[in-house]
């Protein structure tokens, strides 16, 4: 049931889009209020006349919702900073989300066309289609070896993903973070995230007849001929609302071939859960279109930020400083290793250890796509959120955890379509470019290797047995494998090595990261829900430690 602190949040985030603010937070009348449309937003002071705050979080994504939400409940005052907009308010089309197939400036961010992870279709340039600049939701930073997809916007990554939402094997955990008490993580903290997250699952005899699903089924059917089990994967998505889409009972979204570019229903991205009961709180402001810049250290231990303020089309109104007691990172794998890197080669926080920047990876994912047999359609309506994946992550050669995943092209195509996670040790860097004062992800076609022979090992084996093909009409280059782009941006502030147990900055006080960049490059499954659950686990300690 929905709270009344979530109702109040809710309808805070929907009424300051209404009314165009970029700062979101609750009104003083709000807790008065009856209706959601009484819940007015309060417009907030401009950012560069709030000289100190007690607390800021860089990021609205999963790490910085976590932990603005339990600093707030604990009575602190947190202002969030976001480079993106805010997606509540509908467009002219009645649309807050363009629609897949025919992208507007709302698909990308600054982009003049578009650039999906699939470039061609039979090898025709038919996917990607120009746009207007724009903050729009989607993000793709092209590095010089590979390419990592980013959401923009209030809520981070849950505004783009594919909701997959998979606690990881506890012993893979507990290999990768093997300082991190499995049993308070399995015990508490993952239950905790799922919780607050919503984590759902589709009702399984619905699956075994749903026509949206039937790509998964024949995909599932392959898998089992070669011997390979496959397992239902939770959601963040409303399965209740995707059966009222198949139903025709509700507008359709995943139905309708809606994820990448944003869900206009039936998704608990964050700003339906954890944003808005920290907005709810009345004690969380969110300022939006605010991209972090600088950050350096002041005599007195504060940290001051350098803030740049752009509008929609990227125009930049004014930079304005601010300055804070406490500073959280949640900018997300790349967003925090680039400040901090930044931070420490250009000399504002020059007490950042080596390790900042260092033991980045991507998950070990790769996209690949096999073409059935002409007996084996596999469906013109298919939900874009995956239901299922092929677990052969106990293969002690070849780990891999591949979802199921669709080609909702809107007609039938034949293709099973795959999203795999293998284990790869392979370790990427940033380096700080000065010229364009970024940071360069390090990163070489040739560390994909054991990627693609990991997820080849597998398909291989299925195409074999069915005497089917991977399709190479899809990635560009005529490849079977894409292993250009990743979804999974994973390290860069790795926890125990550039930060101690709980998230805190080596080299600094009151300095913190909260994100996916802990993550030590790999965690085996899809990452938002471990991401949730140790920003969960950290600030509790946090609040302990550092608030008493
Ligand atoms: P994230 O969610 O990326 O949020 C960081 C936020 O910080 C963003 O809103 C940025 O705009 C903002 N930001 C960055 N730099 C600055 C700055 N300098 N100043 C102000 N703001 C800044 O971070 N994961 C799953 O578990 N399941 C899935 O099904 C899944 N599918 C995915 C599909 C796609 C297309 C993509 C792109 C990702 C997917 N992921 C999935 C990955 C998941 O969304 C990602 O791991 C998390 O969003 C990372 O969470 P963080 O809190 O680290």
């Amino acid at each position: 049931m929905l709270s009344r602190r979530r109702f109040l949040g809710a309808a805070a985030l929907q009424s300051a889009a209404a009314l165009g603010l970029s700062s979101i937070s609750l009104s003083s009348q709000a807790s008065a209020a009856r209706s959601f449309n009484e819940v007015l937003a309060r417009p907030q002071k401009p950012l560069d006349q709030l000289g100190r705050v007690p607390v800021i979080v860089i990021g609205t994504g999963y790490g910085g919702a976590v932990t603005a939400l339990r600093l707030a409940e604990a009575g602190v005052p947190v202002v969030m900073l976001e480079m993106g907009r805010l997606w509540t308010q509908p467009a002219s089309d009645g649309k807050v989300f363009c629609k897949t197939l025919s992208p507007d400036g709302r698909a990308m961010w600054f982009k003049d066309k578009t650039e999906a992870p699939l470039k061609t279709f039979l090898g025709l340039d038919v996917i990607n289609k120009k746009i207007p600049r724009y903050a729009g939701v989607l993000d793709r930073v092209n590095y010089d070896e590979m390419s990592v997809y980013v959401g923009r916007g209030v809520g981070g990554g849950s505004l783009v993903n594919g909701a997959m939402a998979v606690t990881p094997a506890r012993s893979y955990f507990e290999q990768m973070m093997p300082s991190v008490n499995a049993d308070e993580m399995y015990g508490t903290y993952y239950p905790r995230a799922n919780t607050q997250l919503g984590v759902n699952q589709v009702d399984p005899a619905w699956f075994e007849t749903a026509a949206c699903y039937r790509y998964a089924r024949v995909a599932r059917a392959t898998a089992a001929q070669s011997g390979f089990k496959t397992v239902f994967v939770p959601s963040v998505y409303d399965a209740k609302y995707m059966e009222a889409e198949l139903a025709n009972k509700v507008p359709r979204s995943a139905l309708a071939q809606e994820v990448i570019y944003g869900n206009n229903a039936g998704k608990l991205s964050l700003d339906k859960t954890y944003l808005a009961d920290a907005v709810g709180t009345g004690r969380v402001t969110i300022y939006t279109l605010q991209e972090v810049r600088r950050i350096e250290q002041q005599a007195n231990g504060d940290y001051l930020l350098t803030v740049n303020h752009i509008d929609e089309f990227g125009t930049l109104l004014y930079t304005s400083q601010i300055s804070c007691g406490k500073l959280f990172l949640g900018a997300g794998s790349l967003g925090t290793s680039e400040l901090l890197v930044r931070a420490r080669d250009t000399g504002t926080l020059p007490k950042l250890p080596s390790q900042v920047g260092q033991g980045w990876g991507h998950n070990g994912n790769v996209m690949t796509a096999r073409a059935n047999q002409l007996w084996n359609p596999t469906g013109s309506l298919q939900s874009t959120m995956p239901a299922m994946g092929i677990n052969d992550w106990s293969n002690p050669v070849n780990p891999v955890f591949a979802e199921l995943t669709p080609l909702p092209t809107g007609f039938e195509n034949w293709i099973s379509m795959y999203l795999a996670i293998t284990r790869n040790p392979e370790r990427g860097h940033f380096d700080y470019d000065a010229t364009t004062d970024t940071a360069r992800l390090r990163w070489t076609r040739d560390q994909n290797t054991i990627t693609v022979n990991a997820a080849k090992s597998m398909f291989d084996k299925i195409n074999k047995q069915q005497g089917t093909g991977y399709r190479t009409d899809l990635f560009g280059g005529g490849k079977a494998f894409a292993d250009d782009f990743c979804y999974h941006p994973l390290g860069g502030c790795v926890l125990d090595a550039a930060t101690d147990n709980i998230g805190r900055v080596k080299g600094y006080q009151n300095l913190y990261v909260t994100d996916s960049a802990l993550i030590p490059g790999s965690i085996g499954v899809n990452p938002f829900v471990t991401i949730t659950a140790l920003a969960e686990r950290n600030i509790e300690r946090v609040l302990a430690q550092d608030f008493a």
